[in-house]
């Protein structure tokens, strides 16, 4: 397989200006007409024109009209080549043959429960017809389809529909044609029987949209809150970054099967169902704001991703991050902004810290890669939005907004690079950004050391910080960071203390506002070692460091545990609250792994149990963030802290917190529970989640203990329960423990909805990631039940994707969690090797464990590179991996 390099990028030999297609969607096969018209980039160079293709039957090849015969080009299982194209403009028009029905990699053109469905980016539109299928290839579309009338009613297409009508033979057509110049990895077509919610929306400028959500005729009651969804992010995009939608028509269609949550081509966004679908009795509020943010997300794209594209796929942060980016900032501001940063900050340190760490570790801009697919990650994506949450901190709001209008300004209608968005801000604000630009290209989570002093004589207060990045894959030696530190300093009574000046770097900073002093700042930190000294602090603060998580990186403090106590009770920034009782749980729960290891007894630090009881008594708190901040760190954050990963003992002490917590405050967890059941109709609201969100928290903690009144408790809550969300809490609930009534339970839960494939989904999926021991029999058992599908993506990563989340059963020591995922990727590779690749990801860290693991996961690893007719999407992976 061949590495492809950013440094090895080449502007193209010749552009595309209009691409008509034509499609004949068939049964047995499609036949796909392309009618190009082709500029050379330089007038009068005629080099060989090379198409990417991949799984085509080429039937003929035309240039300005005249056939081309078998010398005229070079045709092999990647490209068409064009041997000596004309110089100047011209037409190219192939005819191919394609066959979505057998098409089970679910990119390119295929069907998906009945309908026919496109999935283009990264690399699929080769499998649809020859092209140059790369980003910097922006052309207009025009889209004829033609299919059987009775089998696929519906016929989309990106941008307007132009023309319609009936042909012979039962078949009709659609003819449809976008406006706008756009990549061909946007490129949609959707052809089924589909019905469709409509509804409209008038923009700021006052121009009447229509907006559709298409999906099959059953599922309409349950596309309301997708459609509410949509409305709002188009409102939110005309306030908060002054964009417009651009045409009269937005569609969304869900499908059943598809390999990622969503896609965002032009007007015509193709969603996997469960992104979409939802209804209170069977969609959990996790769901509701998943469907709320990716909704936003795709929506977004049309100005970061579509109207300004990416030059190649190595710049994929610069539309992924900033959208993503861009729907934490629409969640936040649609329900709590603490809550919401708490889940991304965890979900970065849980994913993403654990990629930076390991063989697959990349920066946010990639430098090479096999298969584009694989790049489609946490760092990529997640951290990516860190890094633009970044350039907000450092600036401002109203200096990012004015650094966002002038990328717009400057690239619409454009394919550019990361570079492009780094100038535009900088360039807006005038602003001395300094090294900045190596959150793009050196990989590897920042570890920052800060240590404090007061001087009680002269007033100040002194920090001093030291960051190294570890090496990475490729990259041994790394530079020292630009990192904002958000920060303020806490007096003796938890309030903040006025901020005058700064002495830093030789000189002395005033960082008053109007005159005013500040009770917060953003240090600029850039260097290997720096310190900061602050003047008139009047007596000894506690600092609350990196407020709202300002910077991806690991903070280690001096701050001792009465300081980190005294932050989680008094902090004014909420998220630092969250923090100190993470890192606090963090400490306590390694000190008890090494309990553990010795085979010491477990204790729990009283104090802890105090500080968790004051929170959960504080009724002036967020009952959502009540809810995150009596959760304990994951089990797989404290595998990561750890020398050598050790997942029987991280499994064990956290158990045994949580019963231990359980015990002492049984009877504060029962209040919570019976405090804040649901009354009445289900909302999806701020209020409403909290409540539930601490109900449920509380009643997970209660399901650990042994405790008869418990056990009806929590079956009565099931029982009771009048939407999803609190019933598959408390089935989750009941599952903790092996048992009667957790047989009972999930053959209740499963009769009641083995009609519905999406609740069908969590059901494998509670099953799969449990921790009861020897799980891996029942999963196995599971892959046989009739519900599960090996070529449905959303079963495979229910049912497989959650096995490998329970530590203790993927990691048991006998291997078998190993062989189980082994023999699955093997055979799901022939099937979806884009799935197949996501699944060998589990294995990639597998030299943080201790030896007789390293060696079952290496056999493993070694047996599927090995294996015949390996995709490049695993090989690269497992290969890696193994590397
Ligand atoms: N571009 C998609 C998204 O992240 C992924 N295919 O929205
Ligand atoms: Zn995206």
């Amino acid at each position: 397989p061949k590495e492809i390099f950013l440094k090895d990028y080449k502007l193209p030999d010749y552009y595309f200006d209009t691409v008509d297609l034509s499609f004949s969607l068939g049964e047995e096969k499609t036949i796909v007409c392309a009618k190009i018209s082709v500029v050379p980039r330089v007038d009068g160079v005629a080099a060989p024109l090379a198409l990417d293709g991949s799984d085509l039957k080429l039937i003929s090849v035309k240039i300005n009209g005249n056939e081309l015969k078998e010398g005229d080009y070079h045709l092999d299982t990647r490209h068409l080549i064009l041997k000596s194209p004309p110089s100047g403009n011209f037409i190219l028009e192939t005819v191919t043959e394609i066959l979505p029905q057998k098409n089970t990699s679910l990119e390119g053109l295929y069907k998906s429960s009945g309908n026919f469905c496109t999935q283009c980016e990264a690399e699929g539109f080769r499998k649809i017809t020859f092209y140059q299928d790369r980003p910097d290839i922006m052309a207009k579309y025009t889209c004829r389809i033609e299919a059987d009338k009775s089998l696929y009613p519906v016929l989309l297409s990106n941008g307007n529909l132009i023309e319609q009508g009936d042909l012979e033979g039962g078949k009709h057509f659609a003819l449809w044609e976008d406006p706008f110049k756009k990549p061909c990895y946007l490129f949609a077509l959707v052809a089924g029987q589909l019905e469709s919610r409509d509804d409209t929306f008038i923009t700021c400028s006052g121009r009447k949209v229509d907006l559709r959500i298409w999906v099959p005729q059953q599922d309409l009651p349950k596309t309301e809150h997708a459609m509410y969804s949509l409305k709002a992010a188009m409102k939110w995009d005309e306030e908060v970054f002054g964009r417009e939608y651009d045409l009269d028509l937005f569609n969304i269609v869900a499908v059943p099967d598809f390999n990622m949550g969503a896609m965002e081509n032009k007007s015509l966004n193709i969603f996997n169902s469960k992104l979409v679908l939802a209804s209170p009795e069977t969609a959990t509020d996790a769901d509701y704001a998943a469907i709320l943010g990716v909704i936003g997300h795709e929506y977004f794209h049309n100005w970061t991703g579509n109207r300004v594209t990416c030059r190649d796929w190595f710049q994929l942060s610069l539309k992924e991050g900033l959208t993503v980016f861009r729907d934490q900032e629409f969640s936040s501001d649609l329900g709590s902004r603490t809550v919401k940063r708490i889940g991304d900050v965890s979900k970065l340190r849980i994913y993403q810290f654990s990629q930076d760490a390991g063989p697959m570790a990349h920066p946010v801009r990639p430098h090479s890669y096999i298969k584009m697919d694989n790049f489609y990650t946490v760092t990529v994506y997640e951290k990516g939005a860190e890094v633009v949450r970044m350039y907000k901190t450092l600036l401002g709001s109203e200096g990012f907004r004015k650094g966002t209008d002038l990328y717009f300004e400057r690239h619409d209608g454009q394919a550019v690079t990361c570079e492009d968005f780094f100038a535009a801000m900088r360039d807006a604000n005038n602003y001395d950004f300094a090294n900045f630009l190596l959150w793009y290209s050196q990989a590897g989570t920042p570890i920052v050391k800060v240590t404090s002093s007061y001087n009680a004589e002269a007033h100040t207060f002194s920090l001093k910080f030291s960051q190294t990045v570890p090496p990475t894959p490729g990259q041994p030696i790394k530079e020292p960071m630009f990192i904002p530190v958000s920060m303020g300093l806490l007096d003796s009574s938890g309030n903040d203390m006025p901020l005058s000046s700064i002495y830093h770097d030789g000189k002395l900073e005033s960082i008053t506002s109007g005159g005013q002093p500040v009770y917060s700042t953003v240090l600029r930190v850039t260097k290997g070692e720096e310190e900061f000294v602050f003047n008139d602090v009047a007596e000894k603060p506690i600092p609350s460091l990196l407020r709202g998580y300002s910077a991806p990186i690991r903070l280690h403090s001096d701050l001792t545990e009465n300081d980190l106590f005294f932050l989680l009770a008094h902090d004014s920034d909420e998220f630092n609250r969250w923090e100190a009782g993470q890192i606090l749980a963090r400490k306590l729960m390694l000190s008890q792994v090494v309990n553990f290891q010795k085979d010491d007894k477990l204790v729990l630090d009283p104090q802890f149990v105090h500080g968790i009881k004051c929170i959960l008594l504080d009724s002036s708190l967020d009952k959502e963030f009540i809810a995150k901040a009596i959760t304990l760190p994951g089990e797989g954050e404290i595998m990561d802290m750890m020398e050598v990963a050790d997942p029987d003992a991280v499994h064990a002490v956290r158990s045994f917190i949580r019963k231990q917590l359980a015990f002492e405050l049984k009877q504060e967890f029962i209040n919570l529970v019976k405090e804040n059941r649901s009354s009445g109709k289900y909302e999806f609201d701020h209020d409403n989640m909290a409540r539930r969100a601490l109900k449920n928290t509380a009643l997970g903690y209660l399901a650990s203990l042994e405790d008869e009144e418990i056990t009806e408790l929590v079956l009565n809550e099931y029982k009771t329960a009048t939407n999803m969300t609190d019933q598959f809490s408390a089935l989750a609930a009941i599952a903790q423990k092996p048992g009667q009534p957790r047989e009972d339970a999930l053959a209740d839960f499963y009769n009641k909805w083995q009609h519905d494939f999406l609740v069908v989904n969590k059901w494998f999926a509670l099953q799969s990631a449990s921790d009861i021991p020897g799980n891996v029999e029942n999963v196995k058992k599971l892959l046989d039940h009739p519900a599960f599908d090996l070529r449905n993506p959303n079963k495979v990563y229910s049912l497989i994707g959650g096995f490998c989340a329970s530590p203790v059963n993927f990691h048991a020591k006998d291997g078998s969690g190993y062989k189980f995922l082994g023999d699955l990727v093997v055979q799901l590779d022939k099937l979806n090797p884009q799935v197949a690749s996501r699944m060998v990801s589990a294995f990639s860290r597998w030299k943080r464990y201790d030896d007789t693991r390293q060696n079952l996961a290496k056999a493993q690893l070694e047996m599927i590179v090995s294996a015949n007719g390996l995709s490049e999407n695993v090989y690269e992976i497992a290969s890696k991996s193994l590397a």
